[in-house]
């Protein structure tokens, strides 16, 4: 028998893919597709020829074109609802397309036109529920036209109050309906539009507690696009999970300051993706771990296995790397002698009160002496190199 492989995903991973991920065509803006479009069910057999992979996402309209009849609607669920049953695979989440169409060409819950934004609320409502047909229960809400490019067009703070009210429509609308859903936030700074609000996690956390349900809100963050804001991912990531709102993640790569570039998890950034695979093991998030790419556009479907195989083993062996990390003895004892305690000092600040407001302030700190302990951090870092390299 062959030798079982260390790295081998299961589907209690909770590795996930999306219809429009492993089913992009390999179009961008300066060139038609390079792959063959898949109907929704081949997209999950593809995936199904991948041993590991938990679920499978959508757009409402990728499953279902925006345009398609109540047949032809009713055919492709079929189909779909088959192609799961064979392979296994779920609908953890489920979210609108709320940017292809030309109607959301100015947003949807921020657009200038109040019809157009009960519409898209209307949208929503209506793919919330083809979402829980399915069985999702987390419901992403990616603003991708939610922004402008002058803001001679649009008030940014009417555009929050505007995104707030749908929210809390929305909240309602899946309480009353029994669905439930938990909703996760993506950020991202432009792309497509010039700029787009709540351009980073950060801003999404601190709208979250103005809504009317903010428990059953969260944040859906995305390495490539914190990345494009130039921002430290791990950072971001660690801000919701402090805050106990990483609800879902969008695992993928990105080169800094480039365009939306969705390349496969681990591909460009070793270093951030190992912490970031360290930050989700250390505080046990156990939620879906999305990989919101897709394959090069030289690729054919075979190269798009490859592919998808390649994300969810990436972050298996950066997991397996952050045990060999946190057992390694020699950074564990650079760790410890970092992390100077002092149970005198840690008293003193851990809570107020008034007689440790004045103790602190008659202690006497030899600062001098506190700036020459030494902090061995070249040397912590350059193991983390070494033990990456496998060296
Ligand atoms: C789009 C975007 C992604 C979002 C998807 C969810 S759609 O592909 O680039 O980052 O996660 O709407
Ligand atoms: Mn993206
Ligand atoms: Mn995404």
């Amino acid at each position: 028998m062959a030798k079982s492989d260390p790295f081998a995903p299961k589907p209690a991973d909770k590795f996930t893919f999306g219809l429009w991920t492993v089913g992009n065509p390999g179009a961008d803006p300066f060139g038609g597709p390079t792959r063959e479009k898949l109907e929704p069910a081949k997209i999950v057999e593809l995936l199904g020829d991948v041993p590991g992979v938990h679920g499978v996402n959508f757009h409402d309209n990728d499953l279902i074109p925006i345009d398609a009849t109540d047949a032809e609607a009713n055919q492709i669920k079929k189909d779909f609802r088959k192609a799961l049953k064979r392979t296994g695979l779920k609908v953890p989440m489920a979210t609108t397309d709320l940017f292809r169409d030309p109607v959301f060409k100015d947003g949807a819950f921020t657009s200038n036109d109040a019809e157009i934004r009960a519409y898209a609320v209307q949208k929503v409502m209506r793919a919330m529920e083809l979402g829980a047909e399915f069985g999702a229960k987390t419901y992403v809400f990616w603003g991708g036209r939610e922004g402008a490019e002058s803001d001679a067009t649009k008030d940014p703070v009417v555009a929050i109050k505007r995104m707030r009210e749908a929210i809390d429509f929305l909240c309602q609308y899946s309480i009353d309906r029994k669905f439930g859903y938990r909703f996760a936030f993506e950020a991202k700074p432009n792309e497509p539009r010039g700029h787009i609000y709540n351009a980073v996690t950060g801003s999404y956390l601190a709208f979250i507690q103005t809504l009317k349900h903010p428990e059953m809100c969260g944040v859906n963050p995305e390495m490539a696009h914190e990345h494009m804001a130039g921002l430290n991912f791990v950072h971001q990531v660690a801000a919701a999970l402090e805050a106990g709102k990483l609800f879902h993640i969008d695992l993928n790569d990105q080169e800094f300051g480039r365009f939306d570039q969705d390349y496969r998890f681990g591909s460009i950034s070793y270093k951030h993706s190992f912490f970031l695979v360290k930050l989700l093991v250390d505080y046990k998030y156990d939620g879906l771990k999305h990989f919101d790419s897709h394959a090069f556009r030289q690729s054919n479907y075979d190269d798009v296995k490859a592919f998808a195989r390649g994300s969810m083993r990436t972050y298996k062996i950066l997991e397996h790397k952050v045990k060999q990390f946190n057992k390694d003895k020699d950074i564990q004892k650079l760790l410890r002698q970092i992390n100077r305690k002092s149970k005198a000092a840690e008293q003193l600040v851990s809570k107020y009160s008034k007689s440790n407001a004045n103790a602190l302030l008659e202690r006497e700190f030899d600062r001098k002496k506190l700036a020459e302990r030494p902090l061995p951090y070249e040397e912590l870092d350059q193991r983390v190199f070494d033990l990456m390299m496998g060296v």
